[in-house]
């Protein structure tokens, strides 16, 4: 992959609608495009997932900012990349920082799809030509605007319902959902917002027969999922606690969970996100594809690694117009009967609106490499 510059562009863009979490709202993103570019005019594009402030984990827009300006790029220099798998060891000096990481080598990625002349899902080893897609709802002002927003994305077919919850808007509010929409799956996103003491109430969810709870105890747990896995049937996703093939591993070993939330951000980037999906499919753990609320570039790298065969269950890659009045990208990414169809042009397949991009950028740097 020969890359003549890496072109930065900090962008801020406004959710339709907030989003909350056990954590907090958010509404506005600010976050980083990265444009790899070749002396044939190549563009390759990655997007940057930390949030503003470190609630989801420790990286924020900032230290993405620090960390490929001061260092990532830097290694870059002088390096042969073969091939984009590469990336990932040329940074394996730099400790964590897994977003800033991701938001490089996905554009590296998308690049060398490019330049290849491959579909960025061919480029992986994806077949899928569609993929299924869920949504996640955060926590709503209360029950009735909870059960008129599922209603909302059941009748535009989305597959499975994702529900944010914390302890004092868990059961009662699932039980709701459930006896309202009896037979469309449903599962409970918790971020870590309980511990092991609150046992008897996560297994009260068992009566429920949720498809998943993702991440109910600490961010960096493995353990204690452990140990609440074996005390109940319903299966526990992990989020949050997995960066690496290593933490998957602990998890399988451990049988902390049985199903894996993969989020190339979190992870350091698609080749990682390779690895993991591998080591699961060996280990029979069923993987699906999270989201950071990204834009469009973002939800294409999702998109095309969802092609991958472990994919099983529907991930949280909905479509644009859920998230933005107008997307980065054309065109926007649709969501039809709960399913997105992979585009087959070559890279990430959806074109840049280079208007739109500009309009949300409200800062450009350029560097050599
Ligand atoms: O925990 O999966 C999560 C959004 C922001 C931060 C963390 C999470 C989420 C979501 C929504 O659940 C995913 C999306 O729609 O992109
Ligand atoms: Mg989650």
């Amino acid at each position: 992959v020969s890359i003549e510059k890496i072109k930065l562009r900090r962008l801020n863009m406004t959710l339709k609608d907030s989003f909350t979490t056990s954590f907090g709202t958010l509404q506005e993103k600010d976050f980083f495009i990265l444009e790899a570019v070749d002396v044939e005019g190549n563009r390759g594009f990655g997007e940057s997932v930390a949030f503003s402030s470190p609630w989801y984990s420790e990286e924020t827009v900032e230290t993405n900012y620090h960390v490929i300006k001061d260092f990532l790029i830097n290694l870059l220099r002088g390096k042969q990349i073969d091939h984009p798998d590469d990336v990932f060891e040329i940074f394996r000096s730099i400790r964590g920082n897994n977003m800033a990481k991701a938001a490089v080598e996905g554009a590296i990625w998308d690049l060398y799809a490019k330049q290849n002349n491959l579909s960025l899902s061919e480029a992986l080893g994806g077949t899928k030509k569609k993929i299924d897609v869920g949504i996640s709802i955060g926590i709503q002002p209360s029950v009735g605007a909870l059960l008129k927003t599922v209603d909302h994305y059941v009748s535009a077919g989305y597959k499975r319902i994702k529900i944010k919850i914390k302890p004092g808007w868990d059961y009662e509010v699932l039980r709701e959902v459930k006896l309202t929409f009896p037979s469309i799956p449903i599962m409970a996103d918790a971020n870590s917002a309980y511990t092991l003491e609150d046992i008897s109430q996560l297994q009260k969810l068992d009566e429920l027969d949720l498809l998943m709870i993702e991440q109910p105890l600490a961010h960096d747990d493995i353990v204690d999922h452990s140990k609440l896995q074996s005390a109940m049937h319903t299966p526990i996703c992990l989020d949050e606690s997995i960066h690496s093939v290593a933490d998957a591993k602990q998890a399988i070993e451990l049988g902390s969970c049985k199903i894996i939330n993969i989020k190339i951000g979190r992870v350091g980037g698609l080749s990682e996100s390779k690895r993991i999906h591998d080591i699961c499919q060996q280990n029979g753990i069923e993987v699906w594809c999270g989201g950071m609320l990204e834009a469009g570039i973002g939800r294409a790298h999702n998109i095309a690694l969802t092609t991958l065969p472990q994919f099983v269950l529907p991930g949280d890659t909905a479509g644009s117009e859920r998230y933005w009045k107008k997307d980065i990208i054309t065109p926007e990414v649709v969501v039809k009967d709960g399913q997105i169809s992979v585009p087959e042009g070559p890279g990430i397949g959806y074109a840049i609106d280079d208007d739109a991009l500009d309009s949300f950028t409200v800062h450009k740097e350029e560097f050599q490499l």
